[in-house]
């Protein structure tokens, strides 16, 4: 099916004019409002529930974005260039209803509209349930990426997954992790347009058969069975300037084959299994697992989306007469991380397979259509997928890469003659197990690879892919992450928005260097004031949440200090913890005075792998530990540990701008860039941290007076691994860690059952792979002079400050001007 409009142009005048706006007054709002929930909720305004109210203000502002959204659509169809084509198994999206509201400028007059028909705006943007499309930073950065592109007007549309059940809700009971799905959908959701009519087919395993034409080899491959791909679209709004572009998510859905083999059938239940069967490729995101392989379904994920995404713009977006060796100037596919790498195949194969491209020319338009973008640097997260499974599924595509491996290699070969090792080294193929590894695919066949920070991008070339950036140093760059102010400032946390505009006027939420005008105002007593103020409503607004989300009460008046992100070993949960076991050892022994401790709320939020044994027991320790503290009523006054369940986008919005303090304390070389160390620090927390990720970049531009670096640095890390890490020698050599771990191992806080605690201590002495354990002094004598600095408030204050004022670096409008100008080879913004 080729879906191309109507073949006769409309006659209508009306059928051609372009989109207008409603008005933009109270009136015509309420008036939108009501006709919404009247005509399409089918309900009156007194009988309506609170998520008809929500469904019919989303639709509302949904209606003022869709004629920007229509107009860009129109706009770029009449000058075409270059688009991007963002590929990405992950959107952290966040609530859409808030976020469109101040894309559109249209918050004031929602506020008043809904005031008039007696209803609290802030009552139905609570209601939203947000689309958690993705585990963490990378789907997050995917959500930041397409709000920039949307803000700067660059030809794009991103293509994803509409998972039906999205990142697990987390719970704790009896402190340890329980996951309940997440069903998102079920109230309805407003923001997506089903267009159930522009389905594409895609097929899966079978076998290939090769005959021979004209002396040419053919090669036809017979898929065994197919499923439907369904577009989802979502509008991308511009941050006020017109604009929108589009997010297309893929849902599955069996074919009409299915339905008619239902009828025909006597075998009702055998066909309904099979339709289950193919509806269940988009039902669940994949929670980013211990360990990556085996998972079958996950690459049928991967290639259904990619599949329908470069069918859907060949087919569907180019003219029916493009030249396809011409696709290079058209597109540039990004792809994010190794998830969508199976797209390169799939495009070897439609020009050669289905368009009858000679091979050479198929490869000449594939070697420039994709560039790589790699955000880990950790091995066990490069995904590889096993011969045995990818030529099950996809046999052509096995092929495929089987010849591309053959002719690198063999250029390998030429390029290095007798290096016998650095073939096996570099070869697509890993032996034993055989499988491919889909970061070197990307990269062979990409134009560039980036990493996501300045050290990931150097590590990348030096330690990940060495061999491959000898053989094409140009192909490796970097582009360090960002991300969006809009929703991570100026949606966020209006107050300090607010304070902003008022001291250096509009324009910084697409301008955020501008940001720098605020520095002469750090030496202002008056203005550090107001910003103290700004905090202070902030931890206030926390506190609200906190109780009525988790019956939590926050205490007041302490330092507030965050650590949020995935549960990983590597990220270092329990550095933190460890931290303060001792001083809750410290003072129950009375070696610390209480006036020796700087009273602090010490906040978690973390979700583990639900296959993740060792993240799980992490969080159950810390749950342990926060909850003997918190009961101990000699030391409420001082030290608190809360661990709001089920940390998400909509959580971090009210936690960033309420933290003093960032923990961003991962073992250096491990993190490839962090996105949240950004968020902090442009909302005026001060950031702990270890020279890793964008930490290094940060602390550079923030100066290290304003930073509170400690840890082994990257070399160092390498050369204690090298000449053999022994954990229990710091233990030993150090007798407030001593006491710490002792008092863990004593089972002091997993209600005298110390075999519980011992998993993760044991691991800690015995093993500790990314070296808690020798960072720890450095990391308690960094704690020090953050207690020492937050002594002088106003001081500390004057840091803070700088830190928004000289984080403008990290907007990700910058990131994507970085990618224009380095990898896509677009020239404007
Ligand atoms: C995946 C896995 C799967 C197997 C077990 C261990 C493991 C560890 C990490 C990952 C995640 C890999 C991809 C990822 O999410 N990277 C994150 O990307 C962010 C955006 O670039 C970046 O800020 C984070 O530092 C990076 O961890």
């Amino acid at each position: 099916m080729r879906f191309k409009g109507p073949a006769h142009e409309p006659t209508h005048p009306l059928a051609l004019r372009a989109a207008v706006p409603a008005e933009r007054t109270v009136d015509a709002f309420v008036e939108e409002f009501l006709e919404n929930l009247n005509y399409v909720q089918g309900v009156a305004l007194p009988r309506s529930t609170i998520n008809d109210q929500y469904l019919a203000l989303a639709m509302t502002v949904r209606r003022y974005l869709m004629t920007d959204w229509m107009n860009t659509a129109r706009r770029r169809r009449g000058a075409p260039s270059k688009m991007v084509g963002y590929l990405s198994a992950e959107y952290l999206l966040g609530r859409q209803l808030g976020n469109s509201l101040l894309a559109a400028d249209l918050y004031d007059i929602a506020r008043e509209a809904m005031n008039q028909c007696g209803i609290s705006i802030d009552a139905l943007r609570a209601q939203e349930v947000e689309p958690g499309l993705g585990n963490g930073g990378l789907g997050r950065l995917a959500a930041c990426f397409v709000d920039s592109l949307a803000t700067l007007d660059v030809p794009s549309i991103g293509y994803g997954i509409r998972y039906e059940y999205g990142m697990f809700r987390q719970t704790f009971v009896d402190g340890r992790q329980v996951e309940r799905p997440d069903s998102w959908l079920f109230l309805g959701s407003p923001w997506e347009f089903p267009l159930p009519d522009r389905a594409v087919e895609i097929h899966f395993g079978g076998h290939t058969e090769s005959t021979t034409q004209d002396g040419q080899e053919i090669t036809r491959w017979l898929p065994a069975w197919n499923v439907q791909a369904i577009p989802y679209q979502l509008m991308v709004p511009g941050y006020r300037n017109g604009v929108a572009n589009t997010l297309r998510l893929w849902s599955a859905r069996a074919t009409r084959e299915f339905d008619l083999h239902i009828f025909n059938s006597g075998d009702y239940e055998e066909a309904v299994r099979a339709q289950t069967f193919a509806e269940n490729i988009t039902k669940v995101l994949y929670p980013e697992d211990s360990t990556p392989q085996g998972k079958e379904l996950r690459l049928q994920q991967q290639y259904f989306f990619v599949a329908a995404s470069l069918k859907d713009y060949i087919e569907q977006t180019l003219p029916d007469d493009f030249d396809l060796h011409n696709l290079p100037d058209q597109i540039i596919w990004q792809l994010n991380d190794t998830h969508p790498v199976i797209a390169i195949p799939e495009l070897m194969r439609l020009l050669v397979d289905e368009y009858g491209l000679p091979w050479e020319e198929a490869w000449d338009i594939t070697s420039r259509c994709f560039a790589y973008t790699c955000h880990t640097l950790l091995p066990e997260a490069l995904e590889v997928w096993s011969v045995d499974i990818l030529g099950r599924l996809l046999p052509r595509h096995l092929e495929i890469i089987y010849r591309i491996n053959d002719e690198f290699l063999e250029s390998v070969r030429e390029r290095f003659p007798g290096d016998e090792d650095r073939v096996r080294r570099m070869s697509i193929i890993q032996e034993n197990p055989r499988a491919v590894r889909m970061a070197y695919l990307a990269t062979v066949v990409g134009t560039k690879v980036n990493g996501v920070a300045e050290l990931h991008s150097q590590l990348l070339r030096d330690k990940v892919l060495p061999d491959f950036s000898e053989m094409w140093p140009e192909k490796f760059t970097n582009v360090t992450n960002g991300i969006t102010p809009r929703r991570f400032l100026r949606l966020s946390n209006g107050r300090l928005s607010d304070l902003i505009t008022e001291t250096i006027g509009e324009g910084w939420e697409t301008d955020l260097e501008r940001l720098r005008e605020l520095e002469p105002y750090a030496d202002d007593a008056a203005f550090r004031q107001r910003f103290r103020d700004v905090k202070e409503a902030n931890k206030h607004r926390l506190r609200d949440l906190l109780i009525t989300r988790d019956n939590f009460a926050l205490p007041q008046g302490q330092m507030i200090d965050v650590m949020v992100k995935r549960l990983h070993e590597y990220k270092r949960q329990m550095l933190k913890l460890l931290h303060i076991v001792t001083l809750y050892e410290g003072l129950s022994t009375g070696r610390l005075t209480p006036e020796q401790v700087t009273p602090r709320t010490f906040v978690f939020g973390a979700k583990a792998a639900p296959g993740y044994f060792m993240a799980k027991e992490i969080i159950a320790l810390i749950n342990a530990v926060g909850k003997t503290i918190n009961a101990d009523d000699r030391f409420n006054e001082i030290l608190t540990v809360a661990f709001p369940a089920n940390y998400n986008v909509t959580l971090a919005e009210k936690l960033i701008p309420a933290a003093d303090l960032s923990e961003q304390i991962s073992l250096a070389g491990k993190e490839a860039s962090g996105t949240g160390n950004m968020k902090f620090a442009l909302n005026g927390a001060l950031t702990i941290g270890t020279d890793d990720g964008a930490n290094v970049e940060i602390r550079q531009l923030v100066g290290d007076d304003n930073f509170f670096l400690f840890g082994m640095s990257e070399p160092e890390v390498a050369a204690l691994g090298e000449q053999g890490y022994v954990p229990r020698s710091f233990y030993e050599g150090n007798d407030d860690l001593r006491r710490a771990i002792d008092l863990i191992a004593s089972g002091a806080f997993t209600d005298r059952d110390g075999s519980k605690a011992w998993t993760v201590v044991g691991d800690l002495l015995n093993n500790d792979r990314f070296m808690v354990l020798a960072d720890y002094a450095s990391y308690i004598e960094a704690q020090g002079r953050v207690d020492a600095a937050y002594a002088d408030y106003e001081s500390w204050t004057r840091s803070a400050i700088l830190n928004v004022a000289r984080c403008g670096f990290f907007s990700s409008d910058r990131s994507m001007h970085d990618y224009m100008a380095r990898i896509w080879g677009i020239g404007q913004g």
